[in-house]
């Protein structure tokens, strides 16, 4: 047995904050409530949501860890910690999304399979860590390779966790071999997060970092790179991850008909008020939440709406705690750069006439939209919904007149 043990059992499982909402106990599955979600640009490493497939694993004696470089490389390459600690440090600022963020929800219009997420399956990091283009140049791939000379195309990341998917073998993802040499991509074999080593959930001690592309692509406690001619075959990349239309189902499934899905949509969600919430007539409520859009396209606009999508007001950004003025929407090429790979956490203050319905929608930077219903993405893996996000909030005078009618009738 190696170093980097994948446990069958859940015995060994890591300490977990208590308020994470638990959405499948083995594996572990949690997120954050939404409010506790936009409490700050960075999501706290106890705080961000946990996507796993198996039990945690376990690194015995991180003095022998090794990270192997195989296949298609003119160069096999064998890397202790130290050795990837010792290459230049790159700190990114990524939102990483699981592809089932706000899953619940197109399930509810009609079935899906799949662990069930509300609208908190994301957050948003520091990761610190060696670039894998950097990597794969120990390897003699130099940057920006389409192609090696042996055939290589794609870069395969295998970890050691025992996924029943994969039957009882590990969790397994590749990414081509272009993106991964592509210093501007910013994909990263990360072993801090929030400036803190990487703790056991989050990958320890070495993960992938994929920017603007689907969670799944980012594995956790790598053992090996493959460089292969072909995408990986593995379950995780050919057998679930991706989008097939609303018409097709369980029984008329092809699989090797889409390709796996890897930059996410625009996407945005109200975190405050929560749904069902109860507001003064007249009142003015501040409604906050976040935005995203894949691939490294900035966010360029949030819309949000109180009277369920008839008139719409532009949100202003939050940044370091305080809501930007109008003006100031637009971020310079310098910030964009920097913070590409990350959400913006938005608010709007609103003056609500319960019961009313809130909605946002975002438009990212390539003039992407959120599309209206979730019926327009409805697929059987229940992945990728980023329809227009929906709160409705009730009335104070409903309640306390229900509450009435109920006293008087006790
Ligand atoms: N080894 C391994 N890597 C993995 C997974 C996994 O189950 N095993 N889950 C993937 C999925 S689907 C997502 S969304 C992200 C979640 O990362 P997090 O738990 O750090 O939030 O990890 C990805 N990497
Ligand atoms: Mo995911």
């Amino acid at each position: 047995m190696g170093v980097l043990i994948g446990p069958k059992g859940y015995e060994n499982e890591p300490p977990r904050h208590p308020e994470l909402k638990i959405n499948a106990k083995e594996p572990f599955n949690a997120e954050p409530s939404p409010p506790a979600l936009v409490e700050s640009y960075i999501t706290p490493v106890e705080m961000f949501y946990k996507r796993n497939h198996g039990p945690i694993p376990i690194l015995t004696d991180p003095d022998s860890y090794r990270l192997e470089i195989t296949g298609l490389a003119p160069m096999t390459q064998s890397l202790s910690l130290d050795e990837i600690r010792s290459l230049t440090k790159h700190n990114i600022v990524a939102t990483l999304q699981c592809a089932g963020n706000r899953r619940t929800a197109m399930s509810e219009k009609r079935k899906v399979k799949g662990v069930g997420w509300g609208m908190a399956a994301l957050g948003n990091a520091v990761w610190g860590g060696a670039r894998l283009s950097d990597v794969l140049a120990l390897a003699g791939i130099p940057s920006c390779t389409i192609s090696t000379a042996s055939g290589g195309k794609h870069v395969e990341f295998i970890s050691v966790d025992q996924c029943p998917e994969e039957k009882g073998g590990p969790y397994r993802a590749s990414i081509p071999l272009v993106q991964a040499t592509n210093p501007q991509a910013d994909v990263l074999l990360a072993y801090e997060m929030n400036g803190q080593e990487l703790n056991r959930d989050h990958g320890y001690p070495l993960r992938v970092i994929v920017p603007g592309v689907i969670g799944a692509r980012s594995v956790k406690w790598i053992s090996s790179i493959d460089i292969s001619a072909i995408e990986c075959q593995g379950f995780f990349q050919q057998r679930d991850y991706k989008m097939f239309p609303p018409w097709v189902d369980w029984d008329n499934i092809v699989w090797p008909s889409r390709r796996p899905l890897m930059d996410f949509p625009v996407q945005s969600a109200i975190c405050t008020p929560s749904e069902g919430s109860v507001v003064k007539d007249g009142s003015m409520v501040k409604i906050s939440g976040y935005a995203l859009s894949g691939g490294g396209r900035g966010i360029e606009r949030v819309d949000v709406s109180v009277d369920g999508g008839q008139s719409w007001t532009e949100a202003t950004r939050v940044q370091n705690g305080v809501s930007t003025s109008s003006n100031s929407l637009y971020i310079s090429d310098i910030d964009e750069n920097r913070e590409k790979w990350a959400w913006v956490l938005w608010e709007l203050n609103a003056k609500l006439t319960p019961p009313a319905t809130i909605v946002a929608k975002a438009v990212d930077s390539s003039a992407n939209v959120q599309p209206r219903t979730v019926e327009e993405v409805w697929n059987l893996r229940g992945v990728l919904n980023n329809s227009w996000h929906e709160v409705h909030v009730r009335s104070e005078s409903l309640v306390d007149a229900f509450a009435t009618t109920l006293r008087s009738n006790i």
